[in-house]
């Protein structure tokens, strides 16, 4: 089966930051996982480039809004490099590919009569790029988000028939209550709907930067139609010469944070019916997180940046952090504090130091062969089920909650050492049989949680897998490696700080 899951797509005028790192590396993590399961993957990020914001920012620094996003888009290229996302497609809306394919769905949509001119009066937040409805606006008509006064604008373009869709997608949500994850979200974009949908401006006077409509090449079409479409238009050129689309589409999972989701759970559906294109199949959406700058961390400093992280700590760190410490799907506070805490107690304590010792006695008392034995009946039965555990919890959106499945495991593992004491085990012969067992049972453990935290640290557990003789890649159930195989030590897989 094919699996197809995005990013958003980030705003070329910006820096790459935490946030932006988070949502690529969740769908990094799906991406992975679904790989191991053996589904043919197909996963997207990009930048979107076009928009009033853009061209504003370009002219405020002197330079053409192609230079600006083409800037940017190297940035972001490096940030999806350096978190060690395994993306098969970087696009960019200013891709001649993107832009041609916005063209033809946006032809269809009129072509189906979702498409007339008039006049639109109200407020715009070019910040946001969104129509703001007077119910959104805080007092003085400023923007909810931004807090900026804006100004009431009157201009004539192309409006996009949304209305006609109320009905249509509340009976989406309705026989779909998967549409959109966590449950909360999707009654926030239920409840939006049910508030009354309105037409919205499809296309904007060409005073700014983005796709010309094709019917009327004096307006460009609106950032978010032109943006939205990408997860559609990539599969037509991501690969020279072949069309993926129908391999791909429809998209199983995009993934993105909560501000963003009325433009997903409302605008794209309808959009997508309005070409009478088939919809994806869910939204993951994720909380803020945020910083609490008044803690002061021993090595960090206050302020968490990802790319120092990553630059001392290894990527596989600043991964298993923001999942481990911020519930996904709710808001967060991470802390420079906090993740040095996690790295140490957990990275290099809880999981490092049960494989370096593991290895370590496996090497010192059975020359570094894995004991040919029974699993421990004790472990078998902890380890029962974890696969589809973990599976069914990252099919549910709970990134957060299938790591804590798995860290249970660890931790329980950390306790066998603790119970069956090898060490003295090793000092009787009467307790050979034993020892085998113990030490069969604890490489066995390490194998299957290795495999299962690949996702999450797919650099440590490489390496780990790769001590452990483990050629193959997909999930393993306890206990279905037979002993006998030849085990190295390995040197701690993160080191204290
Ligand atoms: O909205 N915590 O782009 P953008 C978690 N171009 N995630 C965060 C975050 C935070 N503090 N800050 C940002 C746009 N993000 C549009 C999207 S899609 C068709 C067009 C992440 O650069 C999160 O994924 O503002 C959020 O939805 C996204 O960055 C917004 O990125």
């Amino acid at each position: 089966m094919s699996f197809y899951v995005t990013t958003p797509i980030y705003y070329g005028n910006g820096e790459p930051h935490l946030g932006h790192a988070y949502s690529t590396m969740a769908a990094d993590i799906l991406a992975r996982h679904m790989r191991q399961r053996g589904e043919d993957v197909f996963f997207l990020t990009g930048t979107d480039e076009h928009g009033e914001p853009i061209a504003q920012a370009a002219e405020k620094q002197g330079t053409t809004p192609q230079e600006l996003v083409d800037r940017s888009a190297e940035s972001f290229r490096d940030m999806v490099a350096r978190v060690n996302a395994t993306n098969d497609f970087f696009i960019r809306t200013t891709d001649r590919g993107h832009i041609e394919r916005v063209q033809a769905v946006v032809d269809r949509v009129r072509e189906n009569g979702f498409v007339y001119e008039g006049t639109y009066e109200g407020y715009y937040c070019p910040r946001c790029a969104d129509f703001k409805t007077p119910t959104e606006l805080l007092e003085g008509n400023r923007c909810p988000i931004h807090e900026i006064v804006l100004e009431l604008e009157t201009e004539q373009n192309w409006f996009f028939r949304l209305s006609t869709f109320q009905e249509p997608l509340e009976k989406l949500y309705a026989g779909h209550p998967d549409f959109v994850r966590p449950d909360f979200r999707r009654n926030e974009a239920l409840a939006f709907i049910k508030g009354g949908l309105q037409d919205v401006s499809l296309s904007r006077p060409k005073l700014s930067w983005g796709v010309p409509l094709p019917w009327d090449p004096e307006q460009v079409m609106y950032v978010w139609f032109d943006a939205l479409l990408n997860y559609y238009t990539a599969l037509s050129y991501a690969r020279p010469g072949e069309d993926l689309t129908e391999r791909y589409w429809p998209c199983d999972v995009h993934v993105m944070a909560k501000d963003i989701l009325k433009f997903h759970s409302v605008y794209w559906p309808a959009m997508l019916m309005a070409a009478e294109l088939p919809l994806p199949k869910g939204l993951y959406v994720h909380g803020y997180l945020l910083m609490d700058d008044k803690k002061m961390s021993k090595s960090l400093g206050n302020v968490l940046d990802p790319f120092e992280v990553i630059d001392r700590f290894g990527s596989d760190a600043l991964r298993f952090y923001c999942f481990r410490e911020v519930s996904f799907g709710q808001d967060g506070s991470i802390s420079t504090e906090g993740f040095e805490t996690r790295y140490e107690t957990e990275l290099a304590n809880d999981f490092g130091n049960l494989a370096s010792r593991t290895l370590a006695m496996i090497d010192r008392y059975r020359d570094g062969l894995q004991p040919v034995a029974e699993p421990d009946p004790l472990l078998v039965a902890d380890f029962e089920g974890i696969v589809d555990r973990v599976s069914g919890l990252l099919d549910e959106a709970q990134l957060s909650q299938s790591l804590e499945e798995i860290w249970v495991l660890v931790r329980r593992l950390n306790r066998y050492v603790e119970e069956a004491q090898p060490w003295v085990l090793a000092k009787d012969e009467a307790d050979t049989g034993r020892l085998d067992q113990v030490l069969y049972s604890l490489a066995e453990g390490l194998r299957v949680l290795a495999l299962l935290l690949h996702p999450w640290l797919p650099n440590s557990t490489l390496k780990l897998l790769e001590a452990l003789g483990e050629q193959r890649s997909d999930l393993a159930v306890y206990g279905s490696r037979p002993g006998g195989t030849k085990l190295e030590k390995i040197e701690p897989l993160f080191p204290k700080l």
